[in-house]
């Protein structure tokens, strides 16, 4: 089982980037799709506070709903990337 999720929505730029970084460091996740309606995101709000995407879990690190698509993509690098 991989330790990565993220949550995303279909067509979201930010979203993209953070797969394409996610990619780029070769790094398995599960997927979940929400819903475009906010009201139906309950446990994006759960775990992370808000209803916005991507948010991303990260259990091995104890990250366990980050959103924010800078930030994800800064933890995946510096825990990840070649300076890690
Ligand atoms: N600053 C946020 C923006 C994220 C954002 O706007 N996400 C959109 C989807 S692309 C979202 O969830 N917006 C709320 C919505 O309208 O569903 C980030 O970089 O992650």
């Amino acid at each position: 089982m991989t330790s990565i999720e993220l949550y995303e929505l279909e067509g979201c730029p930010f979203c993209a980037r953070v797969k394409e970084t996610l990619d780029e460091l070769d790094l398995e996740y599960e997927s979940h799709m929400v819903s475009r309606s906010h009201a139906d995101r309950e446990t994006v709000e759960e775990i992370s506070g808000q209803t916005g995407v991507p948010v991303l879990v990260d259990h091995d690190h104890g990250v366990e709903g980050l959103p924010e698509s800078s930030d994800i993509i800064e933890f995946l690098e510096a825990t990840y990337g070649d300076e890690a």
